[in-house]
C-alpha cells in the first residue's frame, strides 16, 4: 500500500518564537542570534531579513551592514525548547507515527487517515490552524509517498504553505531542482557531482549507478535511489530509551592512556548527541571497561545536575576511568560509555550561569554541523588522535563494533 507522509518544519523557528512573544517585531526583518557589535553569527532571520540577504550562520557584523534597520535578539534557547515540546505535543494528537528531527521538524506517517480528516490535505491544514492558534507560529508542510520527498515539498513550500505531491509524481517533482536541495547533498558533494556535469535532481537520477558509486562511495547508491523518488526509510518513533551507550572493543588491547582517553571522547560525544537528538537529559554517567582476561566492570557517577552537554558526559568518564586505572592494571580490551537516569530536560535553563547555556548551544550548532557533513566534520583536538587508531569515513570512525549502539 503506498504510503502518505507529512513532513512539517516551522517557519523561521527562533524569530517567529519571538514575534509570537512581541507582535511588534512581526513583519519586520528581526535576527536572533546576538546583538550586531558580537562575535558571532545569524541563527535565524525572519522572512523580511531574508530579503536583504540574510540567512543563518552569516555573521552579525554583515548581517547588520546588509540590514541596519534589523532588529538584533539575543534569544533564548529554553523558550524554543519550551515552545518546541508544544509543537511536538499538537502533532502527537494527530498520529502516534511522529518522528521528530531537532526542535522545529518532523515526519508524521498518516497512511490510511484520508478517512477520518478527509483528504490529507485536509488533515495538514487543520493541524497548521492548531500550531497558528496555539503557538502563533506558521508551519510549511510536505506530503508525499516517501520522507525525502515529503522533505523537499515542505522546503519548497515555505514559507507558510503546503504542497501535496501525488503518488507517480515524485521523480518529475524533483528533477528541475538543484542537486543541493536533495538532502544528503552538502557543499562537498555538490561540488563534486558538479565536476561530473551533474546539475539537477534530474541528472542525478539518470547518472549510471557505477559512476556515482566509483566518485561517492557507498553514499552514491543512496543518493541516486533518493534522487528516483525511492526512500523505503520507516518514520520511527524515537521510543523511550533508559540509557544510551557507546562501546567499542581495541583491535589490540591496551594500557595507552592517551587511546583511552581519546576514544572514550569520541564515544562521549557519540553518546551526547543521541542524548540531545532525544532531547533528553542524563543523571547517571557509566563507564564499563573488559580487560585482557575478559573480566567486565562498571562504574558510575551520579551527577547533582542532569546533562546534555559531551564535555559533562566525557569529563565524569575520565575521573571514572582514571579510578579504574589505578585500581587494576591490566591491559583494556574494550571501553564504553553510556548515560541513564534519564529526564526531560529542566526547563529552568535561563537561570542558571550563562556558560552553561554557551556550551549547550555550541554543542547543538556542532550536532547541525555534523548532521549536514558527517560525524567527523569537527573533531576535538582530543579525538584526531583516533586517526592513527582506527580508519574514519565522514559518517565517524570505523570501530571494531559495527553497530555502536546498544
Ligand atoms: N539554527 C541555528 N543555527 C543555524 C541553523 C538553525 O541556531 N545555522 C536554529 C535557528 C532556527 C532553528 O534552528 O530557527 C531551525 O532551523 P531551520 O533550518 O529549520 O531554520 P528556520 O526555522 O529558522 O527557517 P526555515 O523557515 O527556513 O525553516
Ligand atoms: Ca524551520
Amino acid at each position: 500500500m503506498p504510503r502518505r507522509i507529512i513532513h512539517i518544519d516551522l517557519d523561521a523557528f527562533f524569530v517567529s518564537v519571538e514575534q509570537a512573544l512581541n507582535p511588534a517585531l512581526k513583519g519586520k526583518p528581526v535576527v536572533v542570534g546576538g546583538k550586531p557589535d558580537r562575535r558571532g553569527v545569524v541563527a535565524a532571520a525572519s522572512y523580511e531579513a531574508r530579503a536583504f540577504g540574510l540567512h543563518a550562520g552569516m555573521p552579525l557584523i554583515t548581517a547588520s551592514r546588509f540590514c541596519p534597520q534589523a532588529t538584533f535578539l539575543e534569544g533564548s534557547f529554553p523558550r524554543y525548547r519550551n515552545a518546541s515540546h508544544k509543537f511536538m505535543a499538537i502533532l502527537t494528537d494527530f498520529s502516534p507515527f511522529l518522528e521528530p528531527i531537532g526542535l522545529d521538524e518532523a515526519f508524521l506517517d498518516v497512511t490510511g487517515f484520508e478517512s477520518i480528516y478527509g483528504s490529507i490535505d485536509q488533515m495538514a491544514g487543520i493541524i497548521r490552524q492548531q500550531i497558528n492558534k496555539e503557538l502563533g507560529l506558521c508551519a510549511s508542510v510536505g506530503i508525499a509517498s516517501c520522507k525525502v520527498v515529503a522533505k523537499v515539498a515542505s522546503e519548497k513550500s515555505k514559507p507558510d504553505g503546503l504542497l501535496e505531491i501525488a503518488a507517480g509524481e515524485e521523480v518529475s517533482f524533483l528533477a528541475p531542482l538543484p542537486i543541493a536541495e536533495l538532502p544528503g547533498v552538502g557543499k562537498k558533494t555538490e561540488q563534486k557531482l558538479k565536476g561530473l556535469g551533474i546539475r539537477t535532481i534530474g541528472n542525478l537520477a539518470i547518472t549510471p549507478l557505477n559512476t556515482l558509486k566509483l566518485h561517492l562511495g557507498a553514499s552514491g547508491e543512496l543518493l541516486h535511489q533518493l534522487a528516483n523518488g525511492i526512500d523505503e526509510r520507516k518514520v520511527e518513533p524515537p521510543g523511550a530509551a533508559k540509557s544510551i551507550s557507546r562501546e567499542t572493543t581495541f583491535g589490540k588491547d591496551t594500557a595507552d592512556r592517551s587511546s583511552l582517553t581519546a576514544t572514550l571522547s569520541y564515544l562521549s560525544e557519540r553518546v551526547g548527541a543521541d542524548l540531545r537528538q532525544r532531547d533528553k537529559q542524563a543523571r547517571c554517567i557509566n563507564l564499563k571497561l573488559r580487560y585482557a582476561d575478559f573480566t567486565t566492570i562498571t562504574r558510575s557517577h551520579t551527577l547533582k545536575q542532569t546533562t546534555d552537554t559531551d564535555q559533562a558526559i566525557f569529563n565524569t568518564g575520565k575521573q571514572l576511568l582514571d579510578k579504574a586505572l589505578l585500581a587494576e592494571r591490566q591491559l583494556v580490551r574494550l571501553i564504553g560509555i553510556g548515560v541513564s537516569s534519564l529526564t526531560e530536560p529542566a526547563q529552568q535553563l535561563d537561570m542558571l550561569d550563562p556558560s552553561a547555556q554557551r556550551l549547550e548551544q555550541l554543542n547543538r550548532a556542532v550536532d547541525r554541523i555534523r548532521k549536514k557533513y558527517g560525524f567527523t566534520a569537527i573533531q576535538t583536538g582530543r579525538t584526531l588522535q583516533l586517526k592513527d587508531l582506527f580508519p574514519n569515513d565522514k559518517n565517524g570512525y570505523t570501530l571494531e563494533t559495527p553497530d555502536l549502539s546498544l
